[in-house]
């Protein structure tokens, strides 16, 4: 695998315990009290794409409560990147990779998504406008081998998330670097994270260093640790 973790990272390491010490963080911090004006409040951003899923008459699937504060979720700690030794490489099921260094990749065509996000520990949180690169329009770097199937996405540490190739090229799909109007802060993923806005946001993964073409499915780190395979939240796809 073609990633260079940063300096000082420790591989994720987590047992079925620590991972209920993950899920009962999620859940309690919907009753922490918010501190400040919610972020964003006083910037109209221009949308260029609306994901569909906001433009249901009720938008928080069975079995999710509402947010208005953002919950910070993940297994391990939030790394430190240095965003000079920071690079995104596509790879795989490819016929060349194609590597991106931060500065290329913020040269890309930039694009707002206005998507709503539902973790699994069952908060939602509605009306947030990413700001990056969607995922088609970095693809047309790519040439995809006609067996690619799936894509793992690969973040700092070796956390892994998988999905079929037709979630990952969804409309509304892209690398993110912003959430409503200011930069992604350290634990929400900064510099990029991955942002598939129709499935439970595990499969948004922050802090991407990678993108990894499969002509077969290969469950990642939530998945394998009893995460359902695909996690749409309208079927509930929670658990196995
Ligand atoms: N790298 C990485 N990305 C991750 C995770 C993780 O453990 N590691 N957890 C996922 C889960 S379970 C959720 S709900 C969202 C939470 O994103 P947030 O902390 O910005 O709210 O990040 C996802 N992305
Ligand atoms: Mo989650």
């Amino acid at each position: 695998m073609p990633i260079t973790p940063q300096e000082g990272q420790e591989p994720l390491g987590a047992g079925p315990l620590s991972l209920a010490k993950i899920a009962a963080r999620g859940f309690l911090s919907l009753f922490r009290p918010q501190s400040s004006l919610p972020r964003g409040t006083n910037v109209a951003l221009k949308v260029d794409v609306t994901s569909s899923d906001t433009l249901r008459e009720k938008r928080v699937p069975r079995g999710q409560v509402e947010t208005h504060r953002w919950p910070v979720l993940h297994a391990g700690t939030t790394p430190e990147v240095d965003l000079a030794r920071w690079d995104l490489t596509l790879f795989g099921a490819v016929t060349s990779p194609v590597t991106f260094d931060w500065t290329q990749f913020r040269g890309l065509p930039k694009t707002a998504v206005f998507a709503d996000m539902h973790c699994v520990t069952r908060w939602s949180k509605l009306n947030n406008t990413w700001e990056g690169v969607l995922v088609r329009e970095v693809m047309k770097h790519v040439e995809l081998d006609p067996k690619a199937k799936f894509v793992v996405a690969h973040a700092e540490h070796g956390f892994t998330t998988n999905l079929p190739l037709e979630d990952f090229f969804g409309d509304d799909c892209l690398f993110a670097w912003s959430h409503d109007g200011e930069a992604l802060e350290p634990d929400h993923g900064w510099p990029l994270r991955l942002v598939v806005p129709r499935l439970y946001a595990w499969k948004s993964a922050k802090w991407l260093r990678g993108i990894e073409f499969l002509d077969h499915d290969e469950p990642g780190f939530w998945e394998q640790n009893g995460y359902h395979n695909h996690g749409d939240p309208w079927k509930e796809e929670r658990f196995w």
